[in-house]
């Protein structure tokens, strides 16, 4: 059975990584309820131990992406040598302008200068933390739009917005970059300033290389051709990172995979044929999910397993035959050899090299017998537990 992951295969999935998000281990919910978890990290460095139990039993999961100012700590570089202590890195620096009465009609693209400039003043803070803790990517996500017809120059919005984007990507050195992360709806039900991806195509490009598309897997309009936009920012070499999760019916950040695995292996079968997963992509492969009733470092767990899954299955896909059979015009051929591929279980094969590599073979066995949750739940008592936005 392991044969089926061939020296090729293996050679991709050794060096996958899966970025996870810090917020992914606090307690999350609906705006009806958030149900606590026992073991929930009280502070950052909580929260990246737990990360680093996901990396512990998959091998995939090497850095945890922050949230500014939700893990803002003292002292990042006393929390990055602590995450090295853990076995993993600090990654993705994510900003935040949606929590601050001040942005209630905009941050990057207000209107008023003063709470622009506050705004891009964050992202400029944001960027002192990058350097502090060796991170390559700013995440711009924008909670920002309008509600109603008229409300919003949603012209001079778009101006504003570059010129603000403008001078964060200024500030940029090295290899750091700009990620922008577009969302058709919400917070703003109206309009949102970066709705689709060729809105965030558009700003990016007119900054320059190092700023790139991110686009999250929850935030298009039902029944959207994910694959279609993974491969047209492949193409255009403007695909910076995914934020993966799954829903059914808006932003649910649900796990991975788990609403629907093959319109995943769709999308990682897109990624790979546009060279996402070569050794010098520049596509950053992360987790943006809640978890609201599951338990987080599980939930975690079974995610990076389901991309890791529907990598193999894409990988699997006979390429030749699948070109000559679009060559020839043969539909069904063409078909057959992809859903061949999608429908092979591939989790033996998996189990059975991740235990070669001296991992285990059943990561979510390994965590529940670790003994770790029921250690978190006796010893993270007292203190405010973190919660997404805490
Ligand atoms: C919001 O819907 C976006 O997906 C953001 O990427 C993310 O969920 C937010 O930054 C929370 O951390
Ligand atoms: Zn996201
Ligand atoms: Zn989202």
């Amino acid at each position: 059975m392991s044969n089926i992951l061939t020296p090729d295969i293996r050679a991709v999935l050794e060096r996958q990584a899966i970025e996870v998000p810090s917020w992914a281990y606090g307690n999350s919910g609906t705006r009806f309820k958030v149900y606590s978890t026992p073991g929930t990290p009280r502070d950052p460095f909580e929260k990246i131990a737990d990360a680093a139990q996901v990396h512990r039993v998959t091998g995939l999961a090497p850095a945890v992406a922050l949230h500014i100012p939700w893990d803002q700590v003292d002292d990042f570089a006393a929390l990055g040598a602590f995450a090295a202590e853990q076995g993993v890195s600090l990654g993705t620096v994510n900003s935040n302008t949606f929590q601050d009465d001040d942005y209630k009609f905009g941050a990057l693209t207000h209107e008023d200068a003063a709470i622009r400039r506050k705004a891009i003043d964050h992202h400029l803070a944001c960027i002192d933390v990058m350097d502090e803790i060796g991170s390559r990517d700013l995440k711009i996500w924008l909670a920002e739009g309008s509600n109603y017809p008229g409300q919003a120059d949603m012209r001079g919005r778009q101006d504003r917005l570059h010129d603000s984007l403008e001078q964060i990507y200024a500030r940029l050195s090295g290899e750091q970059r700009l990620v922008l992360e577009y969302k058709f709806f919400e917070p703003s039900f109206y309009h949102t300033d970066v709705p689709d991806w060729g809105t965030s195509y558009a700003q990016v490009a007119a900054l320059g290389e190092r700023a790139m598309v991110c686009l999250d897997t929850g935030h298009h309009a039902p029944g959207t051709n994910i694959e279609f936009i993974v491969m047209q920012l492949l193409r255009l070499g403007k695909l910076g990172s995914f934020d993966f999760n799954s829903r059914f019916y808006a932003d649910d950040d649900l796990i991975v995979g788990a609403a629907d695995p093959f319109q995943l292996f769709r999308i990682l079968f897109e990624a790979l044929r546009g060279g996402g997963l070569e050794a010098d992509s520049p596509v950053a492969f992360m987790l943006d999910q809640c978890h609201n009733v599951e338990d987080k470092i599980p939930g975690q767990i079974r995610s990076v397993l389901n991309v890791q899954e529907m990598t193999a299955r894409a990988l699997l896909v006979d390429r030749a035959a699948l070109s000559a059979a679009q060559q020839s015009g043969d539909v069904l051929a063409a078909n057959a050899v992809f859903m061949d591929a999608f429908y092979t279980d591939v989790r033996p094969a998996l189990a059975e090299w991740r235990e070669s590599r001296g991992l285990p073979g059943d990561p979510m066995a390994a965590y529940a017998a670790s003994g770790y949750f029921e250690r978190i739940s006796a010893e993270r008592v007292g203190g405010t537990q973190a919660s997404w936005g805490a």
